[in-house]
């Protein structure tokens, strides 16, 4: 019997060894699976399909809006979004020319629809017959194409897979108009269609970087898991991403358009359109230029995430030669300064007025994207031992000195690059920043809702809304406030005494009646004010200024608070203090 119980908790033990050692060696196999991810810092989203070939049209109308999402919103039967089909023939599609593109841009990886929520695969697939292969005259099968062409030159390949939606199966989520009961069949749809073609696109296709899932919706909890499971049990190195749902996935996707409010210690990616598109829209012009799109990925880089910016390939294959040429400028900036981006890690300061900052050991990557008037440039709040500070192009060294905890870097007359000319700070030992925000002199100086300290019932909430169809924003408020003592605060230094204006940029709903509250300075200046209504929407933001301060040399602490609210303050989005000049 002894023997017996001796031999139970010995199994017992060595089982729970296992399961620590599995567990481990999971926690490893997810350090070393997401290596390459945060590594990469760059992408290129690529959403391509049908709806690409309509270019937001349907029927002689324009969609404004995400061109995607074009069957939804024109509520086109199934029946005759399938003729689509039958007049695809992306003759210019070109794998290498994508990958040269992307690859010249100085992206790592591409992640490109294999299948949206119209259902329509642009993969070759057995699951359904709605596929490029099948029912286009196109007959090839672009995405074996192109993940061929990324392993012979050293990109990932990755594929968006829409897991709930798909408007072309009775059981697929999202198509009300022919099919309204589908929720009750989305099991079958998840059995004989969703992981199917998971599968084909797992042993399909190579080695795949990633799956890019979208729009959970009714997934459960366990369905998420099996998605993850499959993935990790085809490619046990492909990551998953958060859209997976239920809180699962290998790293985590921002909402569309949402750029990271803070630095954020997990691997993420925030995602972009070029315009404002995800799939082709003939007339979507609003392009972003090379300084907004390079600006953007130092930003995000120096949250901590990557920057997927997605290209919208035209229905006949090629890509938008607005596109081409945008990316090929951030390309060459990128290949100046690479050194500054891949490998890097986020930032060692709070917000930096002048642009932003990227780091490795022993090194402080400062990209400046308005140079100072006075070409002396203030990096706050930093003490360490500086071996040197140079142009990271071309290595000319730079003059500083210290001022004030600050050190003042002596620029040369000129950005060598307009976009973002980054400067190189080699330093040895401890890095110490100092947490609190610096007023740069002479600049405007933002403090968002997030970077506030809250008293009372006073809260944080991101809200999230959609301007044109499909164009999303996001904003972080100060809310739930009502008396003396439910306050935000601000602490920020000023290296030198001076004017400012206070701006706050608040909504506040027209149905509330005016509120006074008070604007209050450490150094027991007040500002007073009453709330002005700016319309029925919490996202209905507008900047207001309040008045003019006397900011002293040295720390200082701003708070904003109601006076004898009743219902409703402002749902504040960030204070800004401007130079009176
Ligand atoms: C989804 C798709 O519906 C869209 O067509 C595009 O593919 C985009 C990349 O992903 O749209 C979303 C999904 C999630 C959010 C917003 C838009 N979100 O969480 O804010």
């Amino acid at each position: 019997m002894r023997k017996m119980m001796l031999a139970v908790l010995v199994c017992m033990y060595l089982t729970g060894m296992n399961a620590a050692i599995a567990d481990e060696q999971q926690a490893v196999n997810s350090t070393n699976r997401v290596q390459w991810f945060t590594e990469a810092k760059f992408g290129m989203f690529m959403h391509w399909g049908l709806y690409s070939h309509a270019a937001g049209v349907w029927k002689d109308k324009k969609y404004y809006g995400i061109g995607e999402w074009l069957m939804h919103r024109a509520k086109i039967p199934v029946a005759e979004y399938e003729i689509l089909a039958t007049s695809f023939n992306p003759v210019k599609f070109n794998a290498k020319d994508w990958v040269a593109t992307a690859k010249q841009a100085g992206m790592k990886y591409i992640v490109i629809t294999s299948k949206h929520h119209d259902g329509f695969a642009m993969f070759k697939s057995n699951a359904s017959k709605f596929n490029v292969v099948d029912a286009t005259p196109f007959k090839r099968d672009p995405l074996k194409e192109l993940a061929d062409e990324c392993h012979r030159e050293g990109l990932k390949i990755c594929f968006y897979y829409s897991q709930f939606q798909d408007w072309h199966e009775p059981g697929g989520g999202g198509n009300s108009w022919d099919f309204p009961n589908n929720k009750e069949k989305f099991g079958e749809y998840f059995e004989t269609k969703c992981k199917p073609q998971i599968k084909e696109l797992l042993t399909n296709y190579g080695p795949i970087g990633l799956i890019w899932f979208d729009t959970p919706g009714i997934m459960t909890k366990e369905q998420s898991h099996e998605l993850l499971d499959m993935v990790h049990k085809y490619q046990p190195q492909c990551l998953v991403s958060s859209r997976v749902g239920n809180d699962v996935g290998d790293y985590t996707d921002l909402g569309d358009h949402e750029l990271p409010a803070e630095i954020i210690k997990k691997p993420f990616e925030s995602l972009f359109t070029h315009n404002d598109s995800w799939g082709y829209v003939w007339y979507d012009k609003n392009w972003r230029s090379p300084k907004e799109l390079v600006q953007m990925l130092v930003k995000i880089n120096g949250k901590g995430g990557n920057f997927l910016l997605n290209i919208g390939p035209q229905g006949d294959g090629a890509l938008p030669e607005m596109s081409i040429r945008t990316l090929k400028k951030v390309g060459d900036w990128l290949e100046k300064n690479k050194e500054s981006v891949y490998g890097t890690s986020y930032s060692a300061f709070p917000e930096l007025t002048w642009g932003d900052c990227t780091t490795k050991p022993g090194k402080l990557y400062l990209h400046v994207f308005d140079w100072p008037k006075n070409c002396v440039l203030r990096v706050p709040g930093l003490s360490c031992k500086i071996d040197s500070i140079k142009l990271l192009d071309g290595g000319k060294k730079l003059k500083y000195s210290s001022e004030a905890g600050d050190v003042m870097v002596k620029l040369p007359a000129e950005m060598s690059d307009q976009m973002d000319t980054v400067l190189v700070v080699a330093y040895e030992g401890d890095l110490k920043v100092d947490p609190v925000r610096t007023i740069m002199d002479g600049c405007e100086t933002t403090m968002f809702a997030l970077d506030a300290k809250l008293s009372g019932e006073t809260k944080t909430k991101k809200i999230s809304w959609m301007e044109e169809f499909g164009d999303w924003k996001h904003a972080n408020i100060v809310e739930k406030w009502k008396t003396e003592k439910d306050a935000a605060t601000w602490k920020f230094r000023a290296p030198k005494a001076g004017q400012y204006w206070v701006e706050l940029d608040y909504s506040y709903p027209s149905k509330s009646k005016r509120q006074e509250a008070v604007i209050q300075l450490s150094n027991s200046q007040q500002l007073l004010f009453e709330t002005k209504d700016t319309g029925d929407k919490a996202s209905h933001f507008q900047p207001h200024r309040i008045g003019v301060v006397d900011i002293p040399a040295g720390q200082v602490e701003m708070s904003v608070y109601p006076v004898g609210a009743e219902d409703a303050f402002i749902n504040l989005r960030s204070v800004k203090l401007i130079p009176f000049e």
